[in-house]
């Protein structure tokens, strides 16, 4: 079947993002469940990385349905029926609860892909990122104030010599690009403390220019590194240079 043809040496890649949002529950919604210990409520997600413009959602431009299959979100054992499958977007489980865990999140992908599934892990962020680099967990009454929480993380999905049937899916639905700055107000923890948007919340979106941003962080980082090492470097010869006239002047 000419279908089944490998495409060698290509690459093609999709970008998502997968992690959670979380809001306090208000005394009244904790009344009306049947969990008097929860305290929270989010959902867990993979989503394609682009936003729609003027979207409060983070990511899912794209419904990804065109190449996954199922996903399937396994939560904390304290939890009925943990494991969660998911066959048809929105990819996404949404729940109550009062505590945080790490969340295994397994993506297949359409059978004429011929892909292995892929697994990720995501913690459940419930609680607030510290402003102030104060590591206490806010009261809920602080942590409402500060709006929603918001833990994303953004990746590629790579695909290697794929099936030209499959390479033919993908190129049919290209994703919708990033933007290249943020058109909204960021969540709280990434603005500047102070600002308005830090007192409100808001929603964060994936854009080129973290990418860039991101790039160049990790370029200063490698450059520290190498300085550092130089610098060890120098004191070490300096030191074994000390050592060996210190021990030509012991008496033989
Ligand atoms: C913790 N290691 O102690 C974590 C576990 C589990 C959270 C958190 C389930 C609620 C329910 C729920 O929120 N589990 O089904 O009643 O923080």
């Amino acid at each position: 079947m000419a279908e089944r043809i490998r495409v060698r040496g290509l690459t093609i890649h999709r970008p998502v993002i997968y992690g959670n949002t979380a809001t306090v529950l208000t005394p009244k919604e904790r009344e009306s469940l049947n969990f008097p210990d929860h305290t929270h409520r989010w959902t867990v997600a993979v989503r394609s990385a682009a936003s729609a413009p003027d979207s409060d959602i983070v990511g899912g431009a794209d419904d990804l349905g065109y190449f996954v299959k199922r996903v399937t979100f396994k939560l904390h054992d304290t939890y009925t029926n943990p494991t969660r499958h998911v066959d048809k977007p929105p990819f996404e489980v949404s729940e109550t609860g009062w505590g945080e865990f790490e969340i295994q999140i397994r993506i297949t992908f359409i059978t004429e892909s011929g892909e292995k599934p892929i697994t990720l892990y995501h913690h459940l962020k419930l609680h607030p990122w510290s402003v102030t680099g104060d590591p206490e967990i806010p009261s809920p009454e602080n942590a409402m104030r500060m709006g929603p929480v918001h833990s994303w993380q953004y990746d590629e999905i790579v695909f290697s010599d794929p099936f030209q049937s499959f390479l033919n899916i993908l190129t049919d639905h290209p994703p919708t690009p990033l933007p290249k700055s943020k058109r909204r107000p960021v969540p709280f923890h990434m603005a500047n403390p102070g600002s308005l948007e830090a007192s409100k919340g808001g929603v964060p979106e994936f854009t080129t220019e973290m990418e860039k941003e991101e790039a160049e962080r990790l370029e200063t980082a490698r450059k520290a590194v190498v300085a550092e090492q130089e610098r060890w470097r120098a004191t070490l010869i300096e030191k074994e240079k000390e050592l060996e006239r210190l021990q030509n002047q012991l008496p033989s």
